[in-house]
């Protein structure tokens, strides 16, 4: 496409900068003291002031352990602890409050369903269904899970623009098919994929569905009951929050049929010498000490991100990765995975034949201050089928600006003018052909 056949921006659609101010690291500098541009918001996001201050404030005023003592600091760690659980419901529209299981993250809570439900449901001559986009927490599990079982993992294909192919998603499904487990939105492709459609297949074929939603919870509404999937993963770091601390979502007679997986303190009502029985929902499936700050900072996040709008933040996205899109596909050398700007949300992976991504996120991060991230994204059987191995991704979120877009474009540009003389538009091989 011609420069000049760009879309122009609709600026009513970005975010105001304001919110920028809320986010101390944005004013460090980097690379040569030019200001920060920080684009690998899919790997980990920032965090804003109330996010900070909200953990702050319970290390300072009413930290201690929850559901265990009878003393006015417990009671009050135990208060926003399950204030938090309420605000994480709304958040997701879950049906109830102990619908939400508070996990290490999108990898605890994806193993949690593998190991619990899946060592109960799932046998020899039974399939698991995934899609070749899936991040590696949404394969290997499911790997491991069939290793254990003798149950089969079957592959979804892609179309040839890096969108699910719902054809072979069709052929694949069976009475065999015990469980789809497929990504919201790759992390890798930017590729939104259709949800309600493929839950409702599944569900037509008596499978369940599991869905990846790591990328999708932080930049668009989630409704768990309009989409009427059965588990859903997803990680506080990714949405503003701290790490160590996300979310699993199953529908209520799921998780109560379903065996704890951790054992341990708090997940049991009685416990014999020999014996035990397990606690009721949600803490069956929160054994220990559980992460009782960062569940508060990711209910801090939750507030935060439902006052910007998580309308307005999809739309803020959607400006910013059209704009750095149509220039990207521009620019000779470069190849951008996944498909066209309306079917991908708020990031851009491409490939350049000519140095390492590493190299190119290097030199980004160096002269331009530009952060991105390099390499395969946990995402290794994907590069694979694309013929490559490794990849740079730039990643957007509500911080982010057109300026910003335009420092990363500066810094693209001056890399593949570097190595120029011998680049040449790479033709990616095509995952149907
Ligand atoms: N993707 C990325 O840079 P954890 O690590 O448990 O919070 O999230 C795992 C995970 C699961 N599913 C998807 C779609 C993801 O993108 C991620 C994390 C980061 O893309 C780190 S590899």
């Amino acid at each position: 496409m011609p420069a000049s056949a760009t879309t122009p921006i609709d600026s009513s659609q970005l975010l105001s900068p304001k919110w920028r101010a809320d986010f101390p690291i944005l004013s460090e500098e980097v690379g040569h003291g030019r200001p920060l541009v920080f684009l690998d918001n899919a790997a980990s996001t920032q965090h804003p002031r109330q996010v900070i201050d909200a953990m702050r404030d319970v290390y300072e005023r009413d930290y201690a352990n929850v559901h265990r003592g009878i003393h006015t600091l417990s009671e009050r760690s135990t208060e926003l602890y399950e204030q938090a659980r309420e605000k994480c419901r709304a958040f997701i529209n879950a049906r109830h409050f102990h619908e939400v299981i508070f996990t290490s993250g999108a990898t605890a809570s994806i193993n949690t369903v593998a190991r619990s439900w899946g060592d109960a449901n799932v046998g020899p001559g039974d399939e698991i269904l995934v899609t070749i986009m899936e991040h590696h927490s949404n394969l290997v599990p499911w790997q491991q899970l069939a290793a254990r079982t003798g149950a089969t993992l079957r592959h979804v294909r892609m179309t040839g623009d890096g969108r699910l192919n719902m054809q072979s998603y069709a052929e694949l499904l069976s009475e065999r098919t015990k469980l789809v487990a497929v990504v919201s939105i790759s992390n890798t492709l930017g590729t939104i994929n259709p949800m309600r459609e493929i839950i409702q297949q599944a569900h037509a074929a008596g499978a369940l569905v599991l869905v990846d939603a790591a990328q999708s919870v932080p930049h668009m509404t989630t409704d768990v009951q309009a989409l009427d999937c059965d588990f859903l993963a997803f990680s506080g770091h990714k949405m503003l929050g701290p790490s160590g601390v996300g979310v699993l979502y199953g529908k209520e007679a799921l998780l109560d049929a379903m065996p704890p997986f951790l054992g341990g303190g708090s997940m049991i009502n009685e416990v014999q010498l020999d014996t035990f029985t397990p606690a009721e929902l949600p803490a069956k499936f929160e054994a220990g000490t559980p992460p009782i700050v960062p569940v508060i900072g990711m209910s801090a996040a939750v507030d935060y991100l439902q006052n910007v709008g998580l309308e307005a933040i999809h739309r803020h996205e959607q400006q910013l990765t059209r704009y750095c899109f149509e220039r990207l596909e521009t620019t000779e050398g470069l190849c951008i995975l996944g498909p066209a700007p309306e079917h991908r949300a708020g990031l851009i992976s491409f490939a350049f034949d000519r140095i390492h991504s590493h190299e190119f996120a290097q030199v980004l991060n160096d002269q331009f201050g530009v952060a991105v991230r390099a390499g395969h994204h946990c995402t290794q059987p994907l590069h694979r089928v694309m013929g490559i191995t490794a990849s740079t991704r730039a990643s957007f979120y509500l911080y982010n600006t057109l300026e910003e877009v335009d420092q990363f474009l500066e810094g693209v540009a001056a890399v593949t003018k570097m190595f120029a003389p011998r680049g040449r538009k790479r033709k990616r091989k095509k995952p149907d052909e």
